[in-house]
């Protein structure tokens, strides 16, 4: 199992990573969403999605979002 790191622009409360955290968890690759935090601009997530699925599923919701390599 793979963690993947996601930088995510435009969380601000709450809500928003509620948002976020419901778009990956539907996400084909993702088996699980580790953390989402609008504080740090991130989320954490297991699995292997594909980085252009991602930032489109997420510009869809309104955020701009890319997979980070660590
Ligand atoms: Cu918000």
């Amino acid at each position: 199992m793979e963690t993947v790191r996601i930088h995510i622009e435009g969380m601000s409360c709450g809500h928003c990573e509620a948002s976020v955290r419901e778009a990956l968890e539907t996400l084909p690759g993702i088996e699980r969403v580790v953390s989402v935090s609008a504080e740090r601009g991130e989320a954490v997530v297991d699995g292997r999605p594909d980085p252009a699925l991602v930032a489109q599923r997420l510009e869809e919701i309104g955020f701009t979002g890319m997979v980070t390599d660590d």
